[in-house]
């Protein structure tokens, strides 16, 4: 596998805006890595492409999900889940990545789920915090990022978890799972 060719594939699929924020996520998830004891390289690699697909068709990521029998169920749920399954298969498919570990760093960094893996949440929580991210509440995320992944990881699920109620959309079983079990195991 050839970074620097990957690192071009990925730039290939998505305009530039999206490309600065993959660049954030990167730095921010080697940082995360490098403070709670994660795979700095691993974390580098699923990072990189964790919005491989975001910039796609949506009818082409419908497609996909039916296709290649990803999970159904996400077709009910806000499109915008859609793109970290299809992601996954994308960079299994036409980049040869097998790294389950990493793969799956990608298909749950929207969603979260079930006991998440350090390297799921070091994804899930770059991706909430990088530098060029700005909401209500993620320089609260940053500050306790830098002594809990699982504080500021919750923090993150419950602020989206609370967005999708005020407007009206359906919340995904995973991230219900996700955000509880982050809860349970800070206490
Ligand atoms: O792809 P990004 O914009 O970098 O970020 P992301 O992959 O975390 O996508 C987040 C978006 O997904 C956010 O705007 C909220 C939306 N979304 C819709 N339904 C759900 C959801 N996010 C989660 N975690 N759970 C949902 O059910
Ligand atoms: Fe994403
Ligand atoms: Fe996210
Ligand atoms: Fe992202």
């Amino acid at each position: 596998m050839n970074l620097e060719l990957l690192r071009e594939a990925t730039r290939s699929q998505m305009p530039d805006k999206r490309w600065q924020h993959t660049l954030g996520v990167v730095k921010t998830a080697v940082e995360l890595a490098e403070r709670f004891g994660g795979d700095a390289e691993k974390a580098e690699l699923a990072a990189l492409l964790h919005d491989y697909s975001k910039a796609w068709p949506i009818n082409r990521m419908e497609q996909i999900i039916r296709t290649e029998r990803l999970p159904g169920e996400l077709l009910d749920y806000d499109k915008e889940l859609w793109h970290a399954h299809v992601g996954a298969w994308a960079v299994q498919n036409e980049h040869r990545i097998e790294d389950e570990e990493v793969l799956d760093a990608i298909r749950y960094h929207t969603s979260g789920r079930a006991d998440m893996t350090l390297l799921d949440k070091i994804v899930c929580l770059a991706d909430y915090i990088e530098p060029g991210r700005d909401f209500p509440g993620v320089n609260k995320m940053r500050d306790l990022a830098q002594h809990s992944l699982e504080e500021a990881l919750a923090a993150g699920f419950d602020s989206t978890i609370k967005l999708l109620i005020e407007l009206g959309k359906p919340i995904f079983p995973l991230t219900v799972t996700a955000r509880n079990d982050l809860i349970r195991q800070l206490k």
